[in-house]
């Protein structure tokens, strides 16, 4: 790919050459899901979780207009520190951040399409988006579910937040023929918390059997991504009935603000913040590193069957 079109770090493109284990990260959690300075607390720690399991961080992020595949320490520094100047790129905006010369986080949709462009397998997040609340009169349904039955690889995340619809989300997600594997678990977690009511139809109990799953789905053509749904640890949970109640409080305030369209995630992810006063950021935190961890251990996997496949 011509470096004007989409850049790639020297370490990354040693990583694809050498057949390394490789994590895509995602940047919309630093520019517009965190406030600074955790954002760049978070976005470090995730790439040294990362180097603990064993794989190498890929940040994905745009600088000057061009997506870039392994952000550096300056350019992390700089979405971090500049959040509030920066796009919230979806895979529609790629190419208005070019001819813009924008800085932009990528969200989960916009980072899976550029990980999958540069054939890394991996990618851990935080939450996806998904069906929102009231989607049956807003049709406020987040891209990433779109991506995730388009892009393939494997993408790791504690679920999605109750600010949505948890049940529509899940159906969607079975609609657009995106398997869903609870890590561990046969609950689909809710971020915050480990459990949300709803049962999940496939279960992993480790890494090796996402990764087969993964290699024999890429082999048959499938489109699709696998999502792996991974719960918060036990200690740093917050109870869902504890956030269901400022969750609803934020979002009757969104509903009184009018607030639209790709505003609505950073709204509420920063009003549960405040409300919660900052304890929603601990778990946060917790899960993010969790599943960054996990997704690590599954590229590794991952990249151990492609290479046994390669030498036979
Ligand atoms: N959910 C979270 N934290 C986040 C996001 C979602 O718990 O930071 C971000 C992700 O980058 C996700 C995006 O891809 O919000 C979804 O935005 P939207 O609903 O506008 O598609
Ligand atoms: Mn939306």
């Amino acid at each position: 790919m011509n470096e004007e079109f989409l850049k790639i770090s020297q370490i990354i493109n040693e990583a694809l050459k050498n057949k390394k284990p490789i994590v895509a990260l995602e940047s919309t959690i630093i520019t517009h899901g965190l406030p600074y300075p955790v954002n760049l607390e978070v976005a470090k720690a995730c790439q040294n979780i990362a180097i603990e399991n064993g794989a190498i961080p890929a940040t994905i992020g745009i600088i000057d207009g061009v997506a870039k595949i392994g952000l550096d320490d300056d350019e992390i520094d700089f979405l971090a520190k500049n959040s509030n100047r920066c796009f919230k790129a979806s895979t529609k905006d790629l190419g208005f951040c070019y001819a813009n010369k924008l800085n932009a986080g990528t969200t989960v949709a916009a980072t899976l399409f550029l990980a999958r462009k540069s054939k890394i397998d991996c990618f851990a997040t935080g939450g996806i988006g998904g069906v929102h609340r009231n989607a049956e009169k807003t049709f406020d349904i987040s891209a990433d579910i779109h991506a995730l039955s388009s892009y393939g690889g494997v993408v790791v995340c504690a679920g999605c937040k109750s600010i949505l619809d948890i049940a529509k989300t899940i159906e969607i997600l079975e609609t657009y023929e995106i398997p869903v594997y609870g890590y561990k678990t046969e609950e689909f977690p809710a971020f915050y918390s480990r459990k949300s009511s709803f049962k999940l139809q496939l279960k992993a109990n480790d890494v090796e059997e996402i990764a087969k799953a993964y290699v024999f789905n890429e082999k048959l053509g499938l489109t699709s991504s696998i999502l792996v749904v991974n719960p918060i640890n036990e200690d740093d949970e917050i109870p869902y009935e504890q956030v269901s109640k400022i969750i609803d409080k934020a979002i009757l305030e969104l509903e009184e603000k009018g607030i639209i369209g790709k505003e609505v995630t950073p709204f509420l992810l920063e009003r549960l913040s405040n409300l919660s006063s900052g304890k929603t950021l601990n778990a946060n935190k917790s899960l993010i590193y969790n599943n960054v961890a996990v997704a690590s251990k599954i590229a590794n996997e991952i990249n151990k069957i492609k290479l046994i496949k390669l030498d036979n």
